[in-house]
């Protein structure tokens, strides 16, 4: 999802192609390729292969050098790259564990406390300014704001009510933005046959 974003941030209409893939009948084209079979993967043309979605938005900014700077001008300490990495690591495995705690050791309320901490880092950069960074979006938001929304899934109700407020209406206004709903459109599983399917699908005014 984050990768999708970054590359409808970043490119013109059609500029690849998708290839929708369900996880439970991998196709042996994208095995081939990328044999962790985990996606997204990005097979450029130059034979390269990008199977990390972080790694996709970065190369995703390669592409515009403006959005490099609008998105990660700014991140001469690495302050940026270092949440995200915060995000990723202990805040993921939370963050899974929560989701999916019966199959786990310990109970949902246990796992969600060991998330928190990435919450409350979160809640309190949002009570200070509008996104993640500071008073414009950057990376941080676009690379974390999909595993926010993740974890407010898990249980809607708790995470409403709960007193984290500025995290609430950051990830509402995340989920209202025109391109969210765009790269949330349902694709049929790709097939061999298919005529290809192109993305970015649409512009979507900032
Ligand atoms: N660190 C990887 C994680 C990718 C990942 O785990 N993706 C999940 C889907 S969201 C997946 O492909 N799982 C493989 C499977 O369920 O078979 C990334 O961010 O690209």
């Amino acid at each position: 999802m984050r990768a999708r974003l970054a590359i409808a941030y970043a490119l013109p209409v059609a500029s690849l192609e998708l290839r929708e893939v369900v996880l439970k009948d991998k196709p042996q084209a994208m095995l081939d390729i990328s044999p962790k079979g985990t996606v997204p993967v990005l097979h450029l043309e130059n034979e390269r292969v990008i199977d990390e979605s972080l790694d996709i938005m970065l190369w995703a900014l390669e592409q515009n050098s403006a959005l490099k700077q609008r998105w990660l001008g700014k991140d001469s300490s690495g302050a940026i790259k270092a949440l995200i990495a915060s995000n990723d690591g202990d805040f993921k495995w939370a963050l899974d564990h929560y989701k999916y705690a019966d199959r786990f050791e310990h109970s949902a309320q246990f796992y969600r406390e060991k998330a928190e901490f990435f919450l409350v880092e979160l809640e309190a950069r949002l009570q200070k300014h509008a996104f993640l960074m500071g008073a414009d979006m950057t990376l941080a938001d676009v690379a974390i704001f999909p595993f926010v929304r993740q974890f407010a899934h898990v249980d809607k109700d708790w995470f409403f009510a709960s007193e984290f407020k500025a995290l609430q209406a950051w990830l509402s206004a995340r989920l209202a933005e025109g391109r969210f709903n765009a790269i949330m459109k349902k694709y049929p599983p790709w097939s061999a046959q298919q005529a290809p399917l192109y993305f970015p699908a649409e512009n979507v005014a900032d």
